[in-house]
């Protein structure tokens, strides 16, 4: 019988095949040239992981709504009021995340009033119906996802469950020949999309084809998520499906903030509203967490009069999602016109702008590194210090097994002005870190612990930390250092930094 320990490496992805390890039949020692350390379960699918490093991206709540200046459309609005003042251009919508810094973005296709910006099948709710040519015209994950490409921007689509419009609704036949048709469907718009969005509000009252009724679905029995989930990977082997889905969480607020704990494991049954923002530590499965919040100060969906927040409070967002390990998916809404008014792509600009400022000149790349440890090297791989500043995602530092506090120095020959550290977990063999801290010196040898007002537990994918304790204070004028210090306190296994950067 083969021994346990070598699979589950090789489930995790860590050892090259060897064909001598599949075809022994008798108890082997586990062979492990690299000295790659042991994954603490459960690790990131790797879907999961390249959906970890979209981590901004845009939400565009556009439909029916945009129209009757709704938020929760009942599902018996005629096809006739979606009637667009000018062709919906999602190449604009994205254009403006793309200078934000967005790395992608997610289209609503489908909102509760279950009225398709697609020609689909499933129903006579759709643009085709539409109240003109620019209507009838439209085709949202047509354009959007042919944007998407053209501009290198990853891409995906809100389809809600929960549909107000369909008569079917609450029975079989919705999730079989509606709601999963309308997924396959959308599945065939492009095989690369990173995310589809299902959201958790569904069942309650609506319109339902004209039984004007109270449907109460369980959502956890009722979507058949695993059919679900395999008919979407069939087409998509990246979609994260997010929500519903079970494949990441929602972080539990529309606030636009992460805990400064924030674990991407989960237990079965945990409560969003809860410990949406935390995560749990040791949790059974990989769930992490993705922060929806508004842009604008109105709702999902356009409205007159709205206006865009500051881009000082969306870069207090970013710090305060992208910043605590989770994905932040700002949401912009598109006007009548079916494009994104001036002022919002404005603030988005403004808001790449101090991302970029703020965050754009890493520098840990010209200080010398050292760590209090590291690891034996392997015979193809080491576990250095510089592994954390090389820019490359795939090398990092680890410290030998049974290690788990240590210290990173960093040294600079001249003074630096320093603001932010930014930490990075090497997540594909776990969420490690537990407690740590952040000194700086002004001489190399007597040290001031910074970001004293910061709770320094997790890590994870990304941990951006300010010096001054301060997400949305004025920037600041910094601290000067000749030397920064970060010390692992605790860790539930050896840590693993891929990146270590210095703002
Ligand atoms: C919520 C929905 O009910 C809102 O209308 C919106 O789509 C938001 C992103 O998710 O649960």
């Amino acid at each position: 019988m083969k021994s346990l320990y070598p699979t589950l490496l090789l489930l995790g992805g860590l050892l090259p095949f060897t064909g001598a390890a599949q075809l022994s039949i008798v108890p082997e020692s586990p062979s492990n040239p690299d000295n790659v350390p042991a994954a603490v379960h459960p690790v990131p699918h790797e879907r999961q992981l390249k959906w970890q490093e979209t981590e901004f991206y845009a939400f565009y709540h556009y439909g029916m709504n945009t129209y009757t200046g709704l938020e929760w459309g009942n599902g018996d609005e005629s096809e006739s009021l979606f009637a667009p003042t000018a062709a919906p251009n999602p190449k604009q919508w994205l254009q403006a995340a793309k200078a934000a810094g967005m790395r992608g973005g997610i289209a609503v296709v489908k909102h509760h009033d279950g009225f398709c910006l697609w020609p689909t099948s499933t129903t006579s709710h759709n643009v085709t119906n539409s109240g003109n040519d620019f209507g009838r015209n439209t085709n949202i994950p047509r354009d959007f996802a042919e944007a998407a490409r053209e501009l290198g921007m990853k891409y995906g689509f809100y389809i809600s469950p929960w549909d107000r419009n369909s008569v079917h609704y609450g029975t079989d036949a919705y999730v079989k020949d509606v709601f999963l048709r309308q997924c396959a469907e959308l599945a065939e718009y492009g095989s690369e999309q990173f995310e589809m969005w299902f959201d958790g509000a569904n069942g309650g009252s609506g319109y339902y084809g004209g039984r004007n009724t109270t449907v109460t679905v369980d959502q956890s029995t009722y979507y058949d998520v695993p059919n679900l989930r395999d008919s979407v990977h069939k087409v998509c082997p990246d979609c994260v499906l997010w929500g519903v889905g079970g494949e990441a969480r929602w972080i539990g607020n529309e606030a636009g903030w992460a805990g400064e704990t924030n674990w991407s494991t989960e237990n079965r049954g945990y409560a969003p509203e809860k410990n949406g923002m935390y995560g749990t530590e040791g949790g059974w499965f990989w769930l992490p967490g993705e922060s929806d919040a508004k842009a604008t100060n109105r709702g999902w969906f356009y409205h007159d009069g709205e206006s865009p927040l500051t881009p000082e409070r969306l870069f207090q967002m970013y710090l305060e999602t992208v910043g605590r390990n989770a994905t932040l998916i700002l949401n912009i809404p598109p006007n009548k016109a079916g494009v994104l008014p001036d002022a919002s792509v404005a603030a988005l600009e403004g808001m790449g702008q101090l991302i970029n400022n703020r965050l754009g000149n890493d520098l840990a790349k010209s200080a010398t590194i050292q760590a209090s440890e590291t690891r034996t090297a392997g015979a193809a791989r080491t576990y250095v210090a510089a592994n954390m500043t090389d820019g490359d995602k795939t090398t990092y530092w680890a410290t030998n097994d049974g290690t788990t506090s240590a210290t990173i120095t960093l040294t600079w020959d001249e003074p630096q002005t320093v603001r932010y550290v930014e930490l990075m977990e090497y997540i594909a063999l776990g969420q490690r870190v537990k407690q740590f801290k952040v000194e700086t010196s002004t001489d190399g040898s007597t040290w001031t612990q910074r970001a004293t007002g910061v709770t320094t537990t997790t890590v994870g994918y990304k941990r951006i930390v300010p010096l001054n304790s301060s997400t949305s204070a004025s920037y600041g004028n910094g601290y000067q250092a000749k030397a920064l210090r970060i010390t692992i306190e605790d860790s539930r296994a050896c840590p693993l930094l891929s990146k270590v950067a210095v703002y």
